[in-house]
């Protein structure tokens, strides 16, 4: 008669548990799926500027550029400001309930970086924003400060490998060159992912040429005036003297006095 009550009271237990559930819609946690460490996947941007310390959207300036030979990898300027934008975004499996990850529990590491932790930047999806990383959340992460290497200084060798040759299929059409590849992993507790950026130098400029001295330019030889043709002497006639008359009666008495007197 005991246990008959015993019973009875068991299954009233049961039918108020099962309308408790029912109406609150909480399930008994022995009927939950196990809790577990959602996934995480990567994608590593490169920007070709200062983004800001905080943002909720992927700026345009910032490309994924996982293929160091696609033609989207930026070319850059030595020296021109740089930014790597990482976005992880959280997944739980289906049927699983997954545990929200706090950011401080992740680490973001860049083998081209080196002692670097990217900091969190902002998020694009973040339901609820409770400061965790729910699933389905997207977060934002960025490291600032950086400037374009200059990839064909003679001798240099990055810290995580290269340059390596790339960038043959970029928009100036000046083919392949030196181009930097940086790989970045997001490791949460028991999940981690990679993914890589990439970017290159504008080919230099041809250094200018100093103009080539000119031969001095040959001068035609001056002209040799012709000398004109002197204008030709007139040759003087042969003069004949006629004389007449006193003239020659005077002429005739000087030879005669001359003969006589011998000279
Ligand atoms: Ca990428
Ligand atoms: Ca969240």
């Amino acid at each position: 008669m005991r246990s008959l009550r015993f019973v009875g009271s068991l299954a009233v237990g049961l039918v108020l548990l099962g309308t408790f559930f029912f109406v609150t819609g909480v399930a008994p946690a022995a009927a939950q799926e196990p809790t577990v460490i959602g996934t995480f996947a990567l994608v590593k941007y490169v920007c070709s500027a200062d983004i800001g310390a905080t943002g909720s959207t992927v700026p345009s300036t910032c490309v994924d550029a996982n293929d160091p030979n696609g033609a989207n990898v930026p070319v850059l300027a030595a020296g021109s400001a740089l930014s790597f934008l990482y976005e992880a975004t959280y997944t739980c499996p289906t049927g699983s309930v997954c545990t929200p990850i706090n950011p401080i529990s992740i680490t973001l590491a860049d083998n081209q970086l080196p002692g670097i932790a990217p900091a969190v930047y902002g998020a694009l999806q973040d339901v609820p924003s409770t400061g965790v990383i729910d699933p389905t959340d997207i977060w934002l992460f960025v490291v600032r400060g950086q400037q374009a290497i200059h990839l064909t200084n003679t001798g240099l060798t990055l810290p995580g490998g290269g340059p390596i040759q790339g960038c043959a299929n970029v928009s100036d059409g000046d083919g392949a060159r030196p181009t930097y590849v940086n790989s970045a992993q997001i490791t949460g507790p028991s999940a981690s992912n990679t993914d890589t950026a990439a970017y290159c130098n504008p080919v230099p400029l041809p250094t200018a040429v100093p103009p080539t001295a000119l031969p001095p330019t040959a001068v035609p030889p001056t002209a040799t005036p012709i000398p004109s043709t002197p204008a030709p002497v007139p040759i003087p006639e042969p003069m004949t003297v006629v004389l007449f008359g006193a003239g020659l009666a005077a002429l005739s008495a000087a030879m005669a006095a001359r003969k006589r007197t011998g000279k």
